[in-house]
Parts: structure tokens; C-alpha cells; sequence
């Protein structure tokens, strides 16, 4: 099939049947894909054509409620007229290019759904961001990117204009919003006047797609950079065996659309398979909102981080036998053996672990229909090929220690991110001779499963928010307490990990009320920059432990956290 497919320029109808009449799972890699490929022409119109047809049943592909009575449902047809729209304005009314950045920084609201859709027509690169960015995130994002334009919500339109001056390129500041806003396009009145007529481009497998901010050991966050093989990789047969979800699925995939796992599990996942898309609006998170949901709609499936999970599980509701649901899925951060079991018990439903990096997307995983080893994160999922390996990329032994690495030579998989964008040193850092280095620290046993210990430096998973620990070092410094800090990883019995902060501070605070200090602290910190940082442990010291030159010893202080001094 890989080779009937090369050269080849397949319709999408073609394509997809090509992809899924396939029995067994080929060996898909950057060799053997199409050259071409756009999820917009090649999954979403399919699946258009295929109710045109009246091939497809009919549930929506797009649900979305918002709790206080709103609903939307959108077929494929109505979600191909309103993205070609979408990308009518992109390239119309804002002169927007393919290779263009647009910062997208929306909160679970339709639109999301189209610009993202709308740039993959058009070849936009989408760079999504979580609606808890405050003005020096933005700035630092558009800075850095060079972004030509913002789709952004009414609450961050002052954070925005705050740093517009400082942003030359950024031409074109589109709204989504009931109210107007001076200087800013407003998104929906925009697209209902559009052409719902669009043609899309013909996107080759290597052209960018899209851009995550990650964050890492030290400065400020790098951009993942993702081909269309990101989208791609969801047709390949081993991933389909992830949710193995059918037409009449519906999932709710609960990740804030900042993330790459909400691109992955609220558009490419469950689209490819056609279908339906279930989102809560949840602007703020609740469990008993999450229980509620899960007893009044006909969901199947569900993906959250462990969080969520934990936190449905400490509500004082007896019954947590929820009608539809017959498939969980969790990721961003370590799932307890213990919170497995509490799951299963209460639900009757076992939770599958995923494992992935905004430089990976799902990089490993517990398939639908594999065995669980608890407290593993399954094994890896093709194409990627898995290993154990040391500091010089030499693959370890079963069952020792090492970091998790991602086979790039002699070919680089599909779905493994490009290049840290503007940065060829950060991206040649986490190579390591045949691999990619993750920086996660892990094991695998006999069978291939992995099991995943940690991070390998600084960065810390709290929550399933990878967080660098200078982001939060230098919002503190911004206050006049701090004479000096240092943030480790703190274990935490309801969020698995959290950021801690060992403050010194200056002598003329030392005498303030200790517990209204670290209130303002942490305050502070969710006032500039993105509030899920913030330090929900602080300890006040005299003084930082360090080397005779002068380093911090970091690790000193998050080995002692975690009891191991
Ligand atoms: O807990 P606090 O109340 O003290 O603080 C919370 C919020 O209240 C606060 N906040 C939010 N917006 C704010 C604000 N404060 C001021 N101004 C605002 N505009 O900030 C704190 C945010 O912390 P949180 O987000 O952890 O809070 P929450 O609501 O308890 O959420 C719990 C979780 C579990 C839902 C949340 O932590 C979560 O979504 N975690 C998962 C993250 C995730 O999806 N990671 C996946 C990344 S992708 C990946 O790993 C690749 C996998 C393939």
C-alpha cells in the first residue's frame, strides 16, 4: 500500500478507503505515506461526502454544550462550510499566507474548532495556547514566533493590547466575542458573511501544521514544531487500535485546547475515525460538573489527565456508574496503580494509560484491547520505535533504567515533531545519537512495556502541566520579597506533583505574617504569568544550598521533597 500511495494523488475518498481497507498494521514511516496530505480535504471533507452520500448515521460530529443551556451540534457538512469560511477570512479579508503564524488562544468555544480547522486549509501554522496566559506569555509567544495574527476570547483582548505595540508583525487581531472591540475583526459576524466555497491547498506531508510551546529546564518555552504527519499518523492501523472508536462513538476528550493532547483527542482522534466530538465548555474545572455530564449525555469514551479522574473519585457521590461510558483514557502525568483500582471499582471501567510530549503527540500507550500492566504506560505505538537509552543514545537493557528515546535515524517517524522552531541548539540538544531524547526517565521490561519514572532534569509535571522552572523563578524575582528563589517538583497526594518555591527574602520582609506573604507570593505569580505555574507550596529559607561555584543544588531540594536524602 505504501507504495501504490507514493507519486500517487489520490481523492479523499480514495485515500481514506485506501487506509482503511488495509488489514494488519504496515510499518508506516516518513517513507511510506503519501506526499500529500491535509486532515481538512482528506478526513473532514471525506467524512462530509460520506453523509452527502448517506453513508455515515446521524449523530453529529461536533457536540458542545455549555451548561447553562446552550448547545451547538454540527455535522461534517455544516463543519466544512463553516471552516472553508473560516479560511475565506484567513485568506480574504486578513491576507493571511500559507507558513503564516496565528496565535490561537481560545477557551472550549466552537470557534477553536474552526480556525483550527480553517488554518490547516489554508496552511497556517495554528499555535494554541491556554486561556490562563497572561500579557508576557502573549508577548513572549508572538515575539518569538513572529505571529502575523491572534484569535483570541473578549477576557484576553486588554492582556493583548497591553503588548500589541511591542509586536510589529502582528497585523490581524480577530475577536470571538458578543461585543465589539475597537481595532479587533470580529470572528463570527466575519464568517457568516463569507464563502463557504474554498479551495484547499495541497498541503505535502512535510509542510508545518502547526506549533506548541513547551517549556524546558531553563529560559522560557521552545516551539514544538509539527508536519501534517501529526494528523496523519491517526490513519496509521496500530493507531487506530488506540480508541478503536467507530462512527457511533462519542468522545470527551476534556484537555484545554491549549494543549497538543486536545489537537490529538478533540479533533484529529476522534475525526478520523468519523466520529462524534463531545465538549463541555467548562470554563472553570468541576468534578461534579464532569459526573453530571457523564450521566445526561450518551458518551462512550473519555480522555482527561489523571486529575480529573482523582478528583471525580474524592466526590462524595456513591454512584459513579455512568450509563454509556465504556472506554477511559488518561495522559499528561502519571496515573497511581492505587487510583487505577479505585477507577475499575467504582466504574466498572479501566483507565488506559497514554504517554506523549508536545514534541510527540501519543508516543506510547496501553492500545484498547492490550493487556494493563498497572502503573505502565503500554508500549510504544508505531512508528515510533521506543527505547531505553543512556546520555550517548546506546539503547539499555530490560529493566534499567534510562530515557525514554524516539528512534530518528536513519528516519525521522512521522508524527515526531520537526524542529524547536528559530532554535537548531535546542533541537540538536535532545538529539542523541539514533534518538530523540524526551528528558523522561523510564524502564521497559521484557515485553515492551514502559514504565515511566520522572523527569531527567528540571522541568516539573505538575498536574499534567510540564512547567519550567525559570518561568517561575522569574515571576518571583519580579517581587520585592524575593532576594532569591529556587522551584522544584513537591509530591502532592491530590495532584500527584507540585510546583514548590524555596524563597529567601529580603531582610525588610522578614518580619511580614509569613502566611500572608506566601498568599501574595503566589498571587503574584497567577498575575504575571499563566496562573497554573504558581507555587502551591512556598517555604521561606535563610539561605540556598550550592556549590562551591555558586550553582543552586537543585536536585538536593527536590530529592529531599521526595524523601530520597
Ligand atoms: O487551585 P487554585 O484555585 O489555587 O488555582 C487554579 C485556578 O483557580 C487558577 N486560575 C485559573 N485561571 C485563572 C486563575 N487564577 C487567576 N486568574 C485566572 N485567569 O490557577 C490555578 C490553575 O491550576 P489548574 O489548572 O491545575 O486548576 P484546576 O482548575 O484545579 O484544574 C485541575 C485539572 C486536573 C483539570 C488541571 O490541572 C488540568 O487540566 N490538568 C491537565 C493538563 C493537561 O491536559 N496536560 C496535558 C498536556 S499535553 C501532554 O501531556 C501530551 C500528552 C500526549
Amino acid at each position: 500500500i505504501c507504495k501504490v500511495l507514493q507519486g500517487f494523488s489520490l481523492s479523499p475518498t480514495q485515500l481514506h478507503r485506501r487506509l482503511f481497507s488495509r488489514v494488519g498494521a504496515p510499518r508506516w514511516n516518513d517513507h511510506d505515506s503519501p506526499e500529500e496530505f491535509n486532515f481538512a480535504s482528506d478526513v473532514l471533507d471525506y467524512w462530509a461526502q460520506m453523509e452527502e452520500e448517506g453513508k455515515r448515521g446521524p449523530s453529529p460530529a461536533f457536540w458542545w454544550v455549555n451548561g447553562q443551556g446552550d448547545e451547538i451540534k454540527w455535522s461534517f457538512r455544516k463543519l466544512r462550510d463553516l471552516t472553508c469560511r473560516t479560511a475565506n477570512v484567513f485568506e480574504q479579508i486578513c491576507g493571511l499566507q500559507q507558513g503564516d503564524h496565528l496565535a490561537l488562544i481560545l477557551p472550549r468555544v466552537p470557534e477553536w474548532w474552526l480556525v483550527t480547522v480553517g488554518c490547516i486549509r489554508t496552511g497556517i501554522i495554528f499555535m494554541p495556547g491556554t486561556t490562563q496566559l497572561k500579557a508576557k506569555d502573549i508577548l513572549y509567544r508572538i515575539q518569538m514566533s513572529r505571529a502575523k495574527a491572534i484569535v483570541t476570547t473578549a477576557s484576553l483582548v486588554p492582556e493583548v493590547e497591553s503588548v500589541a505595540s511591542e509586536c510589529p508583525d502582528l497585523k490581524t487581531k480577530l475577536v470571538v466575542s458578543d461585543h465589539s472591540h475597537e481595532g479587533w475583526l470580529d470572528f463570527c459576524s466575519l464568517i457568516k458573511s463569507a464563502s463557504p466555497d474554498h479551495t484547499c491547498i495541497k498541503s505535502k506531508m512535510k509542510d508545518p501544521m502547526a506549533i506548541f510551546f513547551t517549556s524546558g529546564t531553563t529560559g522560557y518555552p521552545k516551539m514544538a514544531k509539527h508536519n501534517q504527519g501529526l494528523a496523519f499518523r491517526s490513519y496509521i492501523p496500530s493507531c487506530r487500535k488506540l480508541l478503536k472508536l467507530k462512527t457511533s462513538d462519542i468522545l470527551w476528550c476534556m484537555s484545554d485546547p491549549g494543549w497538543i493532547l486536545a489537537t490529538v483527542g478533540c479533533l484529529i482522534e476522534p475525526w478520523t475515525s468519523g466520529c462524534t466530538v463531545f465538549i463541555h465548555h467548562l470554563p472553570q474545572f468541576d468534578p461534579k460538573v464532569i459526573v453530571e455530564v457523564l450521566f445526561k449525555y450518551p458518551i462512550t469514551q473519555c480522555l482527561a489527565a489523571p486529575g480529573v479522574y482523582r478528583m471525580v473519585l474524592q466526590q462524595k457521590t456513591s454512584n459513579l456508574r455512568f450509563p454509556t461510558l465504556e472506554h477511559c483514557t488518561t495522559g499528561g502525568e502519571s496515573l497511581l496503580p492505587e487510583e487505577y483500582e479505585q477507577w475499575k471499582q467504582r466504574t466498572g471501567l479501566s483507565i488506559h494509560e497514554v504517554y506523549g510530549q508536545s514534541e510527540t503527540g501519543i508516543s506510547c500507550a496501553t492500545l484498547r484491547e492490550m493487556k494493563i500492566k498497572r502503573g505502565s504506560i503500554g508500549k510504544a505505538v508505531l512508528p515510533f520505535d521506543l527505547q531505553i537509552i543512556d546520555e550517548k543514545g546506546n539503547i539499555l537493557p530490560p529493566n534499567t533504567e534510562g530515557y525514554i528515546g524516539i528512534r530518528i535515524k536513519p528516519t525521522r517517524p512521522l508524527g515526531l515533531f520537526m524542529e524547536y522552531e528559530n532554535s537548531p541548539e535546542s533541537t540538536s540538544e535532545v538529539e542523541c545519537g539514533d534518538f530523540y531524547n524526551s528528558g523522561d526517565r523510564g524502564t521497559i521490561d521484557e515485553e515492551g512495556y514502559i514504565w515511566f519514572l520522572g523527569r531527567g532534569d528540571d522541568v516539573i509535571n505538575a498536574s499534567g502541566y510540564r512547567i519550567g522552572p525559570a518561568e517561575v523563578e522569574n515571576a518571583l524575582a519580579e517581587h520585592p520579597a524575593v532576594a532569591e528563589s529556587v522551584v522544584v517538583s513537591s509530591p502532592d497526594k491530590d495532584r500527584g506533583e507540585v510546583v514548590k518555591a524555596f524563597i529567601v527574602l529580603n531582610p525588610e520582609f522578614l518580619s511580614h505574617d509569613q502566611e500572608q506573604l506566601i498568599k501574595e507570593l503566589q498571587h503574584h505569580v497567577k498575575s504575571v504569568t499563566a496562573p497554573y505555574k504558581y507555587p502551591r507550596k512556598v517555604e521561606f529559607v535563610s539561605e540556598l544550598p550550592k556549590t562551591v561555584t555558586g550553582k543552586i543544588k537543585r536536585k538536593e531540594l527536590r530529592n529531599k521533597e521526595f524523601g530520597q536524602l
